[in-house]
């Protein structure tokens, strides 16, 4: 097994991923809502790209749809939730299916199709994540969410300890850029010391979403792995 990171959403190449593992991560903020959705009983979550697309699911469907996410890191006019993890408890999204659009997270997964499998991954997830990975025995690409198309420390450092993770069960092989995670991991173990450093951090913290914040950089509080599989995340 070889594990390989895409580092945008904007950077993924379908050749690379093809019938692969794949983890879709976007820690800060929309796979930790994923996660954290999926695990208090949400049916689904439909990623889209646009809030004109998400609108219309909602319009043209005799089933109740929720409508979830953001735009400029603020929930969107008519929408039910912002893209904040902690808005998504069992009270208030059990038994629902979410329609979710957002900056860079359902553009990365959306951009996957064509993989082998497609896990949604984040912090509060990893060693999960880990494990299904081993399981499947495959070559693994993590993509990064990243930010507007470019590189971010938070995803890169979640890649890192999910790496970590999978190191403890099996011996695999590391990408250079794998191996960078990584190592970069392996410096920066309680995370934050690090992860401060993003400039989607300083976005967050500048709106008061610090315990957002804390949420999403808390390591392996949920068991689940949703997985992306016929436009639908279960
Ligand atoms: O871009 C995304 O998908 C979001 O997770 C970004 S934010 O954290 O909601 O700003
Ligand atoms: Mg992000």
């Amino acid at each position: 097994m070889k594990i390989d990171i895409i580092v945008s959403a904007d950077d993924i190449k379908k050749e690379k991923i093809k019938n692969k593992t794949v983890v879709v991560i976007d820690m800060l903020r929309a796979t930790s809502v994923i996660v954290t959705a999926i695990n208090n009983g949400c049916k689904g979550v439909i990623p889209v790209l646009t809030v004109d697309e998400a609108a219309n699911i909602v319009k043209n469907s005799k089933e109740e749809f929720m409508l979830g996410g953001e735009r400029n890191a603020l929930k969107i006019e008519g929408f039910n939730y912002s893209n904040s993890p902690i808005e998504y408890t069992r009270e208030t999204i059990d038994g629902k299916t979410l329609v979710m659009t957002t900056t860079n997270g359902t553009k990365a997964i959306k951009g996957c199709n064509g993989a082998g499998s497609i896990l949604i991954g984040a912090m509060i997830n990893a060693k999960a994540i880990a494990k299904t990975i081993v399981k499947l025995n495959k070559d693994v690409v993590m993509v990064n969410a990243g930010t507007y198309g470019e590189f971010s420390i938070d995803d890169f450092l979640c890649s890192g300890y999910i790496i970590d993770c999978v190191l403890k069960i099996v011996e695999t092989e590391l990408t250079d850029i794998a191996f960078t995670s990584h190592y970069i991991y392996k410096n920066n173990e309680d995370i934050y010391s690090f992860i401060k450093h993003a400039s989607h951090y300083k976005t967050i913290t500048s709106l008061g979403l610090l315990e957002d914040l804390e949420y999403c950089c808390t390591k392996d509080i949920i068991e689940i792995v949703p997985e992306y599989k016929d436009g639908i995340i279960v």
